[in-house]
């Protein structure tokens, strides 16, 4: 595996390519270009630039999150093939300058929902944190204002204020779309971007949707290992793969996260590792990586990526806010290094223990 951090871009993030080269073993950066909207073609130039200026800093991009999903492809409107289109000329140019791991989600409406940006924990240290009573008691446009007095002035990825001027507009556009239509959306945008896949050795990353439910009434396919699986099956090419992502797939209680990672074998390209700290199953906390902090053996699911031989980038996910740092909630430089030492602590001890 190759330890790295995500970096939302010089102007969007607080923390620094200069910083993260200091955090021991991290070598890869996991950006995007922050400022375009789904859809959009992203120029060969733009990503060149991008390339060379984490080059410049001593550090190499080792993939992307995320190229987002315009609408229109997971609803199905006739419109689709254009943003598809699009989506492949991205790939290209991705491809074209070296780039071969893309994450993206398809959840309706949001990525990831939580109901708290700053919960506080007994160490004084605030989370992100989850509580279904605060979903069945709020509207989505409620909860978005009620949380972004919390988001310490960023843009949260998923939750941009033009996305949420448009939020009735958006659910509209979903009220028709079951799990069953977002699986066949879901196959005819991987159908036709196979081929760009296979041309330019792309691996293609699904998020999973978090929390992993339905929230708010919407769809959500990408929550266990029977989906999973069915998802490969549906467009069988290893380029069609995954993102493990342990923090969201941990959401649901259900999910053995060290079993699925195992039976993943070969198709999880990219890993999210973090801890989760359950108050009770339908309210969490987002905890530190260390496996005693929260509810996850964190040992046993690096022992599973280093059983089937896990060779992709991986990285620690949401960190806590500690240490006064003001950042994008779950995306502080000071818990987030923490959480890749701890991590590569026990990839080190897990390999010297099976020589
Ligand atoms: C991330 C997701 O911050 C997070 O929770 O894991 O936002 C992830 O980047 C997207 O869902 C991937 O498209
Ligand atoms: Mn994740």
């Amino acid at each position: 595996m190759e330890m790295t951090l995500r970096w939302f871009g010089t102007g969007f993030d607080t923390v620094t390519l200069k910083q993260i080269r200091q955090i021991p073993g991290v070598t890869g950066i996991i950006t995007t270009l922050y400022d375009t909207e789904p859809g959009e073609v992203w120029s060969r130039e733009r990503i060149h630039a991008l390339k060379e200026e984490v080059s410049a800093s001593g550090l190499h991009i080792s993939g992307i999150e995320s190229v987002n999903i315009h609408d229109a492809i997971k609803v199905g409107t006739p419109d689709r093939d254009k943003y598809i289109d699009n989506y492949i000329e991205t790939l290209e140019n991705l491809g074209k300058e070296d780039i071969h791991l893309v994450c993206y989600n398809f959840m309706p409406v949001f990525d990831w929902t939580r109901t708290e940006l700053a919960r506080v924990r007994p160490d004084g240290s605030t989370v992100l944190a989850y509580t279904q009573k605060a979903i069945d008691s709020l509207d989505p446009e409620t909860m978005f204002e009620s949380i972004q007095g919390d988001a310490n002035g960023a843009i949260l990825p998923g939750w941009e204020p033009e996305r949420m001027a448009k939020i009735k507009e958006l659910f509209d556009m979903y009220k028709d779309v079951d799990d069953e239509k977002l699986f066949a959306n879901l196959k005819y945008f991987l159908e036709r971007i196979m081929p760009v896949c296979d041309k330019y050795d792309i691996n293609m990353a699904i998020h999973p949707d978090d929390p992993a439910w339905s929230v708010f009434g919407l769809p959500r396919i990408i929550i266990n290992l029977e989906n999973i699986q069915r998802m490969m099956k549906m467009v069988d090419n290893p380029h069609n793969g995954v993102t493990f992502c342990a923090g969201s797939y941990g959401t649901n209680r259900k999910n053995d996260l060290p079993t699925m990672i195992r039976a993943l074998k070969g198709r999880i390209h990219f890993a999210h590792v973090r801890n989760l700290k359950f108050n009770s199953d339908d309210d969490f906390e987002e905890a530190a990586h260390l496996s005693s902090d929260g509810s996850f053996d964190m040992y046993e699911i690096m022992k599973a990526l280093y059983d089937i031989d896990f060779k992709g980038p991986i990285r620690p996910d949401h960190g806590r806010m500690i240490w006064d740092e003001v950042a994008m909630p779950g995306y502080g430089l000071y818990d987030r290094a923490l959480g890749a030492t701890y991590l590569n602590g026990l990839w080190e001890a897990i390999c010297k223990s099976q020589r």
